[in-house]
């Protein structure tokens, strides 16, 4: 078995139902145990600054798939997601980033295990400590623009709260 953690942001459209959508595909995929997730956090864009706030959460999951069969599932599930609210070739609605695969460390076309941007982002960390708070990470991130949106006490309250 595998252990990973994943990043889910959005910024358009209903945000949080795109984060429950997501990990509600997610937690229903027969190779895949969503084991724990973060509170929603509402965060400030980083890099491109001109768009609205995301946003962003982190899930531990335990599955049976390779790193790359586990990229293929984030980017169905992305598909899933724009194809059935947006228009074709309009802005996307949810990312799906692989942050950690077990302690693998790698880099091919398709994918790069740790992300390489985490490091340096409050976005991600954030909540990948609120998940793991036993990761080591740089002691020097900014944490500001980063605000707690909404906690569940289990994966169960998050995927039926129809009221957000
Ligand atoms: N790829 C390589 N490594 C990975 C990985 N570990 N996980 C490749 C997922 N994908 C990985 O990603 C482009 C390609 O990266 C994929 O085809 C995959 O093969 P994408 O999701 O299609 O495109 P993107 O979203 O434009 O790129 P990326 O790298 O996900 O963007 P970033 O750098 O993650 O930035 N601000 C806030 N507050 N919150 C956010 O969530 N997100 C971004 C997206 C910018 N600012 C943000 C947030
Ligand atoms: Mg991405």
């Amino acid at each position: 078995m595998n252990l990973s953690y994943l990043s889910l942001g959005s910024n358009m459209g209903n945000r949080f139902e795109m984060l429950r959508q997501a990990v509600s595909q997610l937690a229903t995929h027969a190779a895949i145990r969503i084991t724990r997730i973060s509170s929603l956090y509402e965060t400030d864009p980083v890099g491109y600054t001109d768009q609205e706030p995301f946003l962003n959460m982190v899930v531990e999951l335990e599955t049976e798939l390779e790193a790359l069969p586990l990229l293929d599932v984030c980017q169905e599930i992305e598909q899933n997601l724009q194809r059935k609210r947006l228009v074709r070739w309009g802005p996307r609605t949810i990312d799906l980033d692989i942050l950690l695969y077990n302690q693998d460390n790698f880099e091919t076309e398709r994918l790069t295990v740790p992300h390489p941007r985490m490091h340096e982002r409050a976005f991600v960390l954030i909540p990948l400590l609120e998940v793991n708070p036993g990761f080591e990470v740089v002691d020097t991130f900014e944490a500001e623009g980063v605000r707690l949106w909404k906690s569940y006490n289990s994966i169960e309250e998050f995927l039926q709260d129809t009221h957000c």
